[in-house]
């Protein structure tokens, strides 16, 4: 008797469970009358410009990361980043603007990101979660798109903020992570472009933006998309106030990171940024990245003892810093720009031509140049190309600003070149080796 009521509440729960699927998965639990397929074309417009940006600033960055050339990339297989062309030195801003837009645009994207999922979200919950084949192809290729997106984001993100362990594992994850998104991206847009032109259409963003709360409905129900709320609540935010809201999120991101790179008044509010904003008086007083003291620099080190090894073709030669100020000197207004979006702003160096150095030693159309410092992490060496080395700004620097080096600077002397992303403008320079 017993079990035959079991059994019998037994099936009418699975009864239940089948007609009635639980909580987020019925289609009248998403009751907000925003979603639909316009708000979330509006939101996809954004996000079909700003990721190729993203994409394409990412892919230029690896390049400029040389990865064909010996040290400067770690990523085995950097793929086609290294196959390309040769990072110009001109304009001299082309690094820190490349760096400034992507990292800048990522936090911007931020916003727009959420509220798009947020705009979505219903779909993540479909009902049975696998209807058929190609239904589950369609699914996983949306979690690489999702998963990809917020992957590159928070990595991104965590690598600028410096809570990273090992950089060489986040550039890696992020490049890999980057194709993987681009793939996913493609095959989303392929499908969705008609979808989106056509829901764009169906209303006037003009007209969004003077309509308020009262009179704002749900969007026309299409059975095409299943975005808009079968069952929807009365609006307690415009369209207007959503797009209002996330456009805000983004233009507060915009002032909390864009002025470690721009510089100027914003520089002060980027409080997003951990090394952009430090400044303090005096000519060396822009911001340093890696210290002196965290690399294992002493002033023993870099002192009276402190010799520079040029060696070339057949020949070698060493110069104590009273030597090389005796050496033509040329003054170059460069910036520095990091991989990570910040950037000194520009900064009068002094020092000799990197191309006076390579003559000196009969290496005048040197193909290559091997830096190499008084510290041997992996950001204590790097490889130059032949463009940079031929340029007349790119300079082994001994004084910044009128003034010699600090030792956080790189004293005795450092590398400065133009367009170079910062990493390669290595300082506490030891040995510069000139290959034809
Ligand atoms: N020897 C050495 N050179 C170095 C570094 C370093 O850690 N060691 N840091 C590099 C990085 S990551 C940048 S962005 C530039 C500017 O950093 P700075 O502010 O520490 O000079 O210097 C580069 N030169
Ligand atoms: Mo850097």
């Amino acid at each position: 008797m017993s079990e035959q009521t079991s059994d019998e509440s037994d099936l009418g729960l699975l009864h239940r469970i089948r007609s009635q699927p639980p909580g987020p998965f019925r289609p009248d639990f998403w009751r907000s009358p925003l979603r639909g397929p316009w708000l979330t074309s509006v939101f996809g417009a954004v996000l079909l410009v700003g990721i190729p940006i993203m994409a394409l600033t990412g892919l230029l960055s690896y390049m400029a990361y040389n990865p064909n050339l010996g040290n400067n990339d770690l990523t085995s297989d950097s793929g086609i980043t290294g196959a390309f062309f040769a990072w110009p030195t001109r304009p001299s801003w082309l690094y820190r603007l490349n760096q400034g837009t992507h990292v800048t645009l990522g936090f911007v994207l931020v916003p727009i990101v959420l509220a798009k999922l947020w705009s979505v979200m219903p779909k993540l919950f479909s009902w049975p979660p696998v209807r058929s084949a190609s239904h589950l192809i369609e699914r996983l290729s949306l979690a690489l798109l999702v998963g990809g997106i917020v992957f590159e984001l928070i990595s991104g993100i965590i690598n600028v903020q410096y809570w990273y362990v090992v950089p060489a594992g986040f550039y890696t994850a992020h490049l890999y992570g980057a194709y993987i998104l681009t793939g996913a991206f493609v095959a989303h847009v392929a499908v969705k472009f008609p979808t989106l032109r056509r829901s764009l259409r169906t209303r006037s963003l003009r007209q969004e933006l003077r309509t308020g709360v009262t009179d704002t409905g749900p969007e026309d129900i299409d059975d095409d998309t299943g975005l808009v709320s079968t069952d929807p609540q009365p609006a307690t935010m415009s369209r207007r106030g959503a797009l209002g809201l996330v456009g805000a999120g983004s233009g507060l991101l915009f002032v909390l990171i864009a002025g470690q790179n721009l510089g100027g008044v914003l520089r002060r509010v980027a409080l997003l940024a951990p090394r952009g904003r430090q400044n303090e008086a005096g000519p060396n007083g822009f911001q340093v990245n890696k210290p002196a003291a965290e690399r294992g620099i002493t002033e023993d080190m870099t002192g009276s003892s402190w010799r520079l090894e040029v060696a070339g073709r057949d020949a070698s030669m060493m110069f104590s810093r009273e030597d090389l100020l005796a050496l033509p000197q040329h003054e170059a207004h460069l910036a520095i720009a990091c991989v990570e979006g910040w950037s000194t702003g520009t900064q009068t160096w002094r020092g000799i031509r990197l191309r006076d150095l390579a003559s000196m030693v009969d290496a005048p159309e040197a193909g290559s140049v091997f830096v190499e410092s008084l510290e041997g992490s992996i950001f204590g060496s790097t490889t130059l190309r032949s463009n940079q080395i031929a340029d007349g700004d790119s300079l082994l620097a001994l004084g910044v600003n009128g003034v010699d080096l600090s030792l956080d600077h790189g004293f005795p002397a450092r590398v400065i070149v133009p367009a170079n992303p910062g990493v390669h403008n290595t300082k506490w320079v030891a040995k510069l080796t000139f290959e034809v």
